[in-house]
C-alpha cells in the first residue's frame, strides 16, 4: 500500500473536517442516517473534544459519519478510500454497505470503493471500538457486566480512540502501483537498486527514475525489476538528510500515461557490530527521547503544527533520535523525520503484553503466566507486518521494536519473541538491527531473550521507582546491572530507551526532593555519570519529551505521567537547559 498522492494520474480528496459521532448505546442502521449525535472533528481522538464525561469514558462502540461529493466523471476512474489509522477496531460502510474491516490502531488500511459510490452525494460511516484485551495490541484485561464492558489497561497512557489520521479518497486508473519497496546495496560512492514493484492490472512499457535534490535524473531503467545504480551517492546522514525520489511510470498502447508515482528514500547503511551501532560504517550515540503522540484536544490525532515544534526543539537540543513510544507514529510524522535526519526506533503496538502489569511499577508484582493466557501472535504478526510495508523506505528508521516491557523473565517468552523476531528480520530485507524494550523485573539475572537481540534496550528507574530519593544507591544498582548484561553479551551495544523520574513544573526545593525540578536534574545527572564509564553503553533517550495524559491514579499527578522534560504544553522544566548542554557537547558522534 502507498500514500496517497495527487499525480499526472491520481486525483486526491481529504475528507477531514466535522463529522457526526456518536456511541453505540442501543442498535444503529448503518443505512439510516445518525441520529442523536455531536460533532467531532476528524482526524483526532473524540475523547477530548467533549465535555460529556460518559462519552468521555465510554467503552464499546462508536459511529461517525460524514458525506461527500463524487463528480460523475470520477467513477470511470478506481476510487479508493484510506484511513491513515483508527483506533483500535474500524468497521467502514459506504452508503449503508460495509466495504472493509481493519484490526490495529496505528497502521493505515484501505478499499476499492468504486462499485458502491454513486454521482453526487454519498454517505461514510464508520464504526469503531476503543476495546482491547488479551488478543489485542496493545494490551488489557476485559471483562463485561451485563452490557457493561470493564478494561483494566497493561500499559501507562490514556486510551485515546477515533479516527486518529487522515481520511482520504484517491482514484487511479484501472493500471496502477500498489507497492514500492527501494531495496538497495551501497559500497562506498556507488548505489545498486533493485527496486521491489507491483503492479495491478496491464502495462506496455515501464520506467524508472532515480531523482536527486536537485532534481536531476541520476540513473533511469526501462523495466520494473531493472537494476539502477547511483555512482555518486549522497548518503542520508544521521541530523543531516540528504532524500532521492524514485519515480515510476506506467504506459500502455500509443505511450498512453497509465500510472506514475513519486517515492522518497535515502541511502545508508546501518549495522550492529562490535557492540556498536553504525550507521554509514561511523559508530552513533544515540541521544534523545521515547514520546507519545498525545496533545490537547486532539489527542493521539495528527497534530503536525506540534510534530515540527518537537522535531525544532529536539535538533536545537542535540537530541538526533527518539523511539516511536509505543505504537507507530503517523506516515506524515515518519515522512518528516526523514528529512530531518533523526534515527528513529519503531515500535509496534506490543505494550501490556505483561498479565500482572501494574503501573506502580514499584508494586511488587507476582511472577504471572503471561505466554499462557495471552493470545496475540496473530495481531502482533499484522502488526509488524503492517508496520515494516508502511515504514520500510523510510532511512530514519535504524531499528524495530517488538514490543515495550514484556515480562521477558516469564517461561514462554523466547519461544513467542523467537518467532515474531524471526519474521520481523524475514519481512524486513533492509535486515536493519532488532530489539524488545526491556523492563526492570527482567533484569539481567531474569531475563530469557537477551540472546535474540541485536541491541540490548533498557527502561531502568533507579533513583525512582527503585531506589527513590537515593541517588547514591541508584548509581551502584544501575553500574552493577550494566556490568551483568554486558559480561552475559559482551558484543551487543547497550542503550536506555527511558530513564527518568516525575517532576511537577514550578516545583522547587532547596532540599532537591523527588518531583522537584531539582531532583531532576540530579536524576539525569547521577545516571549520565554511570553511562558516561562506560563505553559500551551507546545511547541515552529519556522518559519522556513532554508529560502526557494517563488514566487517572495516585501517581499520576493530575491525570498526567510528568516525566516529561517539558511539561504538555511545551514549557521547559529546568533539566532542559542542562540536556541542551550536554548533548550540544558530546563527542561521540
Ligand atoms: C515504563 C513504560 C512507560 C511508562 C513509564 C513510567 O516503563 O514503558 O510506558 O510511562 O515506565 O513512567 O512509568
Amino acid at each position: 500500500m502507498l500514500y496517497p498522492q495527487q499525480t499526472a494520474t491520481r486525483t486526491l480528496e481529504d475528507l477531514s473536517g466535522m463529522w457526526k459521532f456518536r456511541a453505540e448505546t442501543e442498535p444503529i442502521d448503518a443505512t439510516k442516517p445518525l441520529s442523536d449525535f455531536v460533532w467531532m472533528a476528524v482526524p483526532a481522538s473524540f475523547n477530548d473534544q467533549t465535555m460529556d464525561q460518559k462519552l468521555r469514558n465510554h467503552l464499546g462502540y462508536f459511529w461517525y459519519e460524514t458525506g461527500f461529493n463524487v463528480p460523475v466523471d470520477q467513477l470511470n476512474k478506481r476510487n479508493v478510500l484510506r484511513f491513515g489509522s483508527v483506533t483500535h477496531n474500524a468497521e467502514v460502510y459506504v452508503n449503508g454497505k460495509l466495504v472493509v474491516s481493519h484490526t490495529g490502531g496505528f497502521t493505515p488500511f484501505e478499499v476499492d470503493v468504486t462499485e458502491q459510490l454513486v454521482a453526487g452525494e454519498n454517505d461514510l460511516k464508520v464504526r469503531f471500538n476503543n476495546l482491547l484485551d488479551n488478543s489485542t495490541l496493545p494490551s488489557a484485561a476485559l471483562a463485561k457486566d451485563g452490557d457493561k464492558y470493564k478494561m483494566q489497561t497493561r500499559f501507562d497512557f490514556y486510551n485515546y480512540s477515533g479516527i486518529h489520521r487522515p481520511v482520504r479518497l484517491y482514484t487511479t486508473g484501472a493500471t496502477y502501483l500498489d507497492h514500492i519497496w527501494v531495496n538497495y546495496t551501497v559500497d562506498g560512492e556507488v548505489t545498486k537498486i533493485h527496486p521491489e514493484i507491483h503492479v495491478a492490472g496491464d502495462y506496455v512499457t515501464a520506467t524508472v527514475e532515480v531523482i536527486d535534490e536537485a532534481e536531476e535524473v541520476v540513473a533511469n531503467s526501462e523495466s520494473l525489476d531493472g537494476e539502477l545504480t547511483i555512482e555518486h551517492t549522497h548518503r542520508w546522514q544521521p541530523m543531516n538528510a540528504y532524500l532521492y525520489k524514485l519515480r515510476v511510470t506506467l504506459r500502455g498502447k500509443d505511450n498512453e500515461l497509465l500510472d506514475t508515482y513519486t517515492k522518497e528514500f535515502g541511502v545508508r547503511t546501518i549495522k550492529v557490530e562490535n557492540g556498536k551501532i553504525l550507521v554509514n560504517e561511523k559508530p552513533v550515540y544515540l541521544t534523545g527521547f521515547g514520546r507519545h503522540e498525545d496533545s490537547l484536544a486532539s489527542g493521539k490525532g495528527l497534530n503536525m503544527p506540534l510534530v515540527n515544534m518537537d522535531y525544532q526543539i529536539m535538533k536545537d537540543m542535540g537530541a538526533n533520535s527518539f523511539r516511536t513510544s509505543h505504537y507507530p507514529y503517523s506516515e506524515e510524522s515518519m515522512q518528516q523525520a526523514d528529512r530531518e535526519g533523526f534515527l528513529v526506533i519503531d515500535e509496534v503496538p506490543a505494550v501490556g503484553l505483561f498479565e500482572t502489569f501494574n503501573v506502580a511499577v514499584g508494586i511488587d508484582m507476582k511472577k504471572g503466566e503471561t505466554w499462557k493466557h495471552l493470545t496475540t501472535h496473530e495481531n502482533h504478526k499484522r502488526a509488524l507486518s503492517e508496520m515494516i510495508e508502511r515504514d520500510f523506505d523510510h532511512p530514519s528508521v535504524i531499528m524495530w521494536s517488538v514490543a515495550n516491557e514484556p515480562a521477558s523473565h516469564e517461561d514462554g517468552a523466547h519461544e513467542y519473541f523467537e518467532e515474531m523476531i524471526n519474521y520481523t528480520k524475514e519481512l524486513d530485507n533492509q535486515k536493519r538491527p532488532v530489539t524488545v524494550v526491556n523492563i526492570q523485573f527482567a533484569d539481567a539475572d531474569h531475563d530469557l531473550i537477551g540472546d535474540l537481540l541485536d541491541v540490548i534496550c533498557l527502561n531502568r528507574y533507579f533513583g525512582w521507582y527503585i531506589d527513590f530519593a537515593d541517588l547514591e544507591a541508584a548509581k551502584c544498582n544501575l553500574k552493577s546491572e550494566l556490568e551483568k548484561w554486558h559480561q552475559l553479551y559482551p558484543d551487543k551495544p547497550i542503550m536506555f530507551t527511558e530513564f527518568g523520574g516525575d517532576t511537577v513544573d514550578g516545583m522547587h526545593s532547596l532540599l532537591r526532593v523527588p518531583y522537584s525540578e531539582e531532583y531532576q536534574v540530579d536524576y539525569y545527572k547521577a545516571n549520565f555519570e554511570v553511562f558516561d564509564e562506560l563505553d559500551y553503553v551507546v545511547g541515552e533517550q529519556l522518559w519522556a519529551y513532554a508529560d502526557f495524559v494517563t488514566d487517572p491514579g495516585m501517581i499520576r499527578i493530575g491525570g498526567e505521567n510528568r516525566k516529561g522534560i517539558f511539561t504538555r504544553d511545551r514549557k521547559p522544566k529546568m533539566i532542559v537547559h542542562y540536556l541542551k548542554d550536554r548533548w550540544t557537547n558530546l563527542h561521540h558522534n
